[in-house]
């Protein structure tokens, strides 16, 4: 289902499986109509757009992966690094039917991607595809750390997840609040929505 609508609820089938989330289903698909995921999209050199509109293209593609519903495009001012360009970042909610390594392998198969392309044609650009949360996964793991460490910190993560769903509940920092608090926590950080519409399509 491609359509833009109101986030799907929770429903009974999202539920984490039974013994919980341990090692050994961290990289093995797991049963039934899956999960949710929260994925964040950036980038900021050669053409973004066409960049995140690939990524949404690439994960609606995936293995029993479906899309839920995808964010408006936001122009942001870099965190970190040296000095760089804007980015404009996006988020895409999925469900899932992927393992946590899975989902994290399609997301840097993305990225791959979407460099080979670049290095040919206009050169260096960056797309970055993070799995932000997938279900109420909570792991340490520095090849996959969720929920991602530092979405909580981000406006540009926080904005457009809050656009699509801004009670959902993302643990940072020791605390546990909704997607919608933690945005005002960051209002310092410049973020500007675009009105770009259906604009993955
Ligand atoms: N990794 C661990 N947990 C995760 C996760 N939840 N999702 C590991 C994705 N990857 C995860 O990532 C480095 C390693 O993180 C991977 O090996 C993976 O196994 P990377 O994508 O190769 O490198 P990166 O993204 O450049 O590094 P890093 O530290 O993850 O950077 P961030 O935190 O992703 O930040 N400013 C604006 N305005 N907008 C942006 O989108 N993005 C960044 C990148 C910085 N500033 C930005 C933006
Ligand atoms: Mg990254």
């Amino acid at each position: 289902d491609r359509e833009q609508g109101p986030v799907i609820a929770p429903s009974a089938e999202d539920r984490v499986p039974a013994g919980g989330w341990g090692r050994d289903n961290l990289t093995q698909d797991i049963p039934g109509p899956g999960v949710r995921a929260v994925l964040g999209l950036g980038a900021n050199l050669g053409d973004p757009l066409e960049a995140l509109r690939a990524a949404v293209h690439a994960l609606v593609a995936a293995h029993r992966t479906e899309l839920v519903a995808v964010s408006d495009l936001w122009r942001t001012a870099p965190m970190g690094g040296p000095a760089q360009p804007d980015y404009l970042n996006a988020v895409a909610i999925v469900k899932t039917g992927l393992s946590p390594r899975g989902l994290l392998a399609v997301c840097q198969q993305v990225e791959a991607a979407a460099r080979r392309v670049r290095e040919v044609r206009w050169g260096p650009r960056t797309l970055d595809v993070d799995v932000v949360s997938y279900d109420e996964l909570t792991t340490e793991d520095p090849v996959l750390t969720l929920p991602h460490p530092r979405a909580h910190v981000r406006a540009f993560v926080l904005a457009p997840w809050a656009e699509l769903d801004p009670d959902a509940i993302l643990k940072g920092g020791g605390a546990t609040r909704s997607v919608g608090q933690w945005l005002e926590l960051v209002a310092d950080q410049q973020v500007e929505r675009l009105n770009a519409g259906r604009w993955w399509e």
